[in-house]
């Protein structure tokens, strides 16, 4: 466990500085995605944050779960403001801003290789520590609300049991063998996403994301919804986040965010 205290007050404290409208804190709560959206219902102009402890029903992809047991983990999601300069084709790129201030500040400030696997995990020597859930909520055209929930896996316990698993998972402390601040990493996220959001849409924050993908020029296997394997060599991304894999009859093919697993081709090896 992370015996360090993490409540409303010392939450606050360390994310005074930065431009939050509002800052919600749970001990419990089923997911933080679900209260961000409410909060986005009234004020979605500004960014606010909401942070628990523990999760009851938090979740990840295609009505996959995500394991928050208290004490533990990082669960927080972070209302995005909305101007006019968002468009809808920008939103897919919302998972990769998220994996993007995830890997940055594990990286810099615990001096690790995180690399993100498209497109939304983040993987530190191949093993899922963080996942990251953007969620939009539109009413007929309009855009209402950009939510990006994340979750960091700090102590062991939040580490799922491996039965649940679909791809090896690991924890912060863990890996490094220390027992890691939540409430400092909590800051430097939130910080991160804050400074890249206005970048969401350029040439710049793609080639960023690019730079940060794990098995870039390797093999892997991409399963689809209907369970259709794929295999290629990751290429990059293209300007709308979308993967670019040069498949195995040579040709460049495009494969948007959403319902698809990326998997190093072990098959192969
Ligand atoms: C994700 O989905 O990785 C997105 C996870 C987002 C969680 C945050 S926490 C704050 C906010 N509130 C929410 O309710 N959600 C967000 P996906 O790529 O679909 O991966 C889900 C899969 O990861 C599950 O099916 C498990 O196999 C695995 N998993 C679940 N919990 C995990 C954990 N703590 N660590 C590593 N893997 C986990």
């Amino acid at each position: 466990m992370t015996n360090q205290s993490y409540n409303l007050n010392s939450i606050q404290e360390i994310l005074s500085h930065l431009p939050l409208h509002n800052v919600e804190y749970f001990e419990t709560i089923g997911s933080t995605n679900d209260r961000a959206a409410e909060i986005a219902a009234n004020n979605n102009d500004l960014f606010s944050v909401v942070i628990a402890d523990e999760q009851t029903k938090g979740r990840g992809r295609s009505g996959r779960s995500w394991f928050t047991p208290p004490g533990s983990a990082l669960a927080l999601s972070i209302v995005l403001p909305i101007n006019a300069n968002k468009n809808n084709s920008e939103i897919a790129l919302v998972s990769g801003l998220g994996a993007l201030a995830v890997t940055n500040s594990i990286n810099n400030k615990l001096n690790l290789d995180a690399k993100i696997k498209w497109p939304n995990d983040v993987l530190v020597s191949g093993e899922k520590v963080s996942g990251v859930l953007a969620e939009a909520h539109w009413v007929g055209d309009s855009l209402k609300a950009v939510i990006l929930g994340i979750g960091v896996n700090i102590g062991k316990e939040s580490i799922p049991p491996s039965e649940t698993l679909t791809f090896p998972a690991n924890s912060l402390n863990n890996i490094t063998g220390r027992k890691i601040k939540r409430l400092e990493i909590l800051r430097d996220i939130i910080q991160n996403g804050i400074a890249l959001w206005p970048l969401v849409g350029s040439r710049e924050f793609i080639n960023t994301w690019e730079n940060g993908l794990a098995f870039s020029g390797e093999s892997v296997k991409l399963i689809s919804g209907k369970n259709i394997a794929i295999y290629g060599i990751i290429e990059g991304l293209a300007d709308d986040g979308s993967l670019l894999l040069r498949l195995e009859n040579g040709k460049l093919k495009n494969f948007q965010v959403g319902e698809i697993q990326l998997r190093p081709n072990i098959d192969k090896n």
